[in-house]
């Protein structure tokens, strides 16, 4: 280790969700001077994809850059959600450093604790955050010992607890080192940063090694590897070679080498030790896999992704309507998209299964697999996928199941329904302190296999007042049955066109999904069943003409409004024996089995 970049700070942003650390990532590029006066830019300009955008939480990390008095501060924005933990954990190789943002009311929550014990353990050095500063809750002093405990608890070394705190407001976009220091602009922030996280240090002689950190994609250029330079360096067009995780090693050429400049990329001639550089030119580069010289081929080590702990299927549509709206429909599409997947979404797994139609994905939660179904139902692909079931482990003999911490903010009021609840689905009580403003702070640790559907009962049983957090906690022995949903289906009988007379009589055993007009097939959920049984109806059937006149038209029959569900409320609601079919137009739950009288058959034999 001989050469230091001084030139260069690497750092990532961290957080629980929500925290604010994609609007730090704004006021930085709006002070480093990158976008012209008066130019309009959107708020939290690093989320660019629609999806992000749409949700307001960052999926996918993502790599900018600043600069500050001559020196180049790299930027990696990660996602706080806990479900995307995995791109957290392969961004950290490439940064020195990290922001640890905590918001100032909240303090540090289930998702701080994760990537903080991630950068802990990879030794890098942490600035601590107290975002938010100007809300009128704020309450930095204890913020900032809850974050000293949290520190203590994951074993910090002494270096490490000795980590500087900086106050800010990343909307306001000011930061200052005492809290009665005038809020005038980042620039503490980037002090901080320049002075306390270590710049690049390595042998810049010494033969080339590029971590490959991120994947992206160009339609001009293809894939482009993104990745931090350890050692060495490297020049545009220069003939590499890969080192794949699997041992073995291919040989191309660098056709084109980026630096990250602001919100784009620039070209560049060459670059070395302590830069983060985008390169394409491998056609099918990968996460994990080391960009050597030719004449040293020695790969680095992959940080180690933490496994799965949900998994549904995902088949080839084959409902009556299969094959009508998407454009990718075989099971080879299906196929392809998953593994393709796979390249880049390193906490993803997909395995055959012994039907060539249907594939097992698994991932570190509901939100993981629903964002993946969104993404591939935009992009034209029809499927059907089960519900998501938490992955076992037996241990000598012993069943184990993934269990998390979960962590409530509630109004007193609603603690009782909340406790009952949570009860029911195998949760224990791990601790309880009253928090500000009539608001009581609950942890429990809870099977996943009890989690799953809870948010919106949640929702519903706190009226939106609730906050609730989890993260995977670990492996625990079986802690028995937890009874499932309350409510059965009411499934469509035939093929053809809802009315109003068929739904009015549908509505009166409970709350229905489709509204007159919507095209349904036996065996098609069409709403839900007040009572723990499904019920089959016709939903298409009209009218006798003869009693028109006696009991007027269908105009007079009210039907009350359907209840539209999301992605992962639909996922939530299907029972195993229930799919969820997605088109790029719709989604429809059905009966995995269709044929009324062939599913009360099966039904019969259990
Ligand atoms: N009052 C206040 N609100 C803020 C501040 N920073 C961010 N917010 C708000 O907090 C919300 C979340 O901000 P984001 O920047 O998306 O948070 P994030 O940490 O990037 O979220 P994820 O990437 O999804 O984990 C937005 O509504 C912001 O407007 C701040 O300094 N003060
Ligand atoms: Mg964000």
């Amino acid at each position: 280790m001989t050469d230091k970049r001084e030139d260069i700070r690497n750092i990532a942003i961290i957080a629980h969700v929500d925290h604010g650390k994609t609007t730090l990532v704004d006021g930085m590029l709006r002070q480093s001077g990158i976008f012209r006066e008066n130019e309009q830019v959107q708020e939290r300009v690093m989320d660019s994809s629609d999806l992000e955008r749409e949700r307001g939480i960052t999926i996918l990390a993502k790599n900018t850059a600043v600069n500050y008095k001559g020196l180049k501060i790299n930027i990696v924005d990660t996602p706080g959600h806990a479900d995307f933990g995995g791109e957290v954990e392969r961004v950290l190789k490439m940064v020195d450093g990290v922001l640890l943002l905590v918001d100032s009311f909240e303090g540090p929550m289930p998702q701080t604790r994760f990537v903080l014990r991630k950068a802990l353990q990879l030794n890098l050095k942490p600035i601590v955050v107290v975002n938010k500063i100007d809300r009128p809750e704020a309450r930095p002093v204890e913020v900032i010992d809850e974050v000293l405990e949290l520190f203590i608890e994951l074993g910090a070394d002494d270096d490490q607890l000795e980590f500087p705190v900086v106050y800010a407001s990343s909307r306001e976009g000011y930061a200052t080192l005492r809290l009665e220091d005038e809020r005038k602009d980042l620039e503490p922030l980037l002090k901080t940063i320049i002075d306390y996280v270590p710049a690049p240090v390595g042998d810049k002689e010494k033969p080339l090694q590029l971590l490959v950190s991120n994947i992206d994609y160009d339609e001009y250029v293809g894939r482009i590897a993104i990745g931090r330079i350890d050692r060495g360096r490297i020049k545009n067009g220069q003939q590499a070679v890969i080192c794949r995780k699997n041992g073995t090693v291919y040989q191309s050429r660098v056709s084109k080498l980026y630096k990250f400049e602001g919100l784009g990329r620039a070209e560049s001639d060459n670059a070395e030790l302590g830069d983060i550089v985008a390169v394409s030119g491998f056609s099918d580069i990968n996460i994990g896999e080391t960009i050597c010289d030719v004449s040293a081929p020695d790969p680095l080590p992959f940080v180690n992704i933490d496994e799965p702990t949900i998994s549904m299927t995902f088949g080839v549509n084959n409902s009556p309507f299969a094959g009508r709206e998407g454009t990718y429909v075989t099971s080879r599409h299906l196929r392809d998209r998953l593994f393709k997947e796979l390249e880049t979404n390193v906490s993803l797994r997909v395995e055959e299964s012994e039907s060539p139609d249907s594939f097992g994905v698994s991932g570190r939660g509901e939100l993981h697999l629903s964002i993946l179904i969104e993404t591939m139902r935009r992009q034209g692909y029809e499927f059907q996928v089960s519900k998501p079931k938490v992955i076992m482990k037996e241990v000598d003999g012993v069943n184990y199941e993934p269990v998390e911490l979960l962590m409530i903010d509630v109004p007193e009021e609603f603690m009782g329904v909340v406790m009952e609840k949570l009860g029911v689905r195998k949760a224990e009580m791990v601790n309880m302190h009253s928090a500000t403003e009539g608001y009581m702070r609950l942890e429990f640790k809870i099977p996943a296999r009890g989690l799953i559907g809870y948010r919106s009962e949640f929702l519903t049983d706190t009226k939106g007042n609730g906050i609730m957090n989890h993260i995977f906690h670990g492996h625990e022995p079986f802690k028995g049955e937890i009874s499932s949903r309350q409510r059965g289906s009411i499934v469509a009988w035939e093929d053809g066109e809802a009315v109003t007379y068929g739904l009015y009589n549908a509505q009166e055993r409970g709350l229905l999904f489709v509204t007159p007009g919507t095209k349904v097939y036996e065996g098609m959920i069409v709403g839900e069943n007040a009572r723990n049984e499904d019920i089959v109806v016709n939903v298409c059937k009209k009218k006798h003409v003869t009693n028109m006149r006696a009991s007027g038209s269908d105009d007079a029959l009210r039907l009350t409004p359907p209840k539209t569900m999301s992605l992962e409320q639909a996922l939530e609601f299907i029972s195993d024996d229930e799919l969820v079919e997605i088109t790029p137009k719709n989604m429809r739950l059905r009966k995995r089995i269709l044929n009324t009288e062939q599913r009360a058959k099966a039904k019969s034999k259990l």
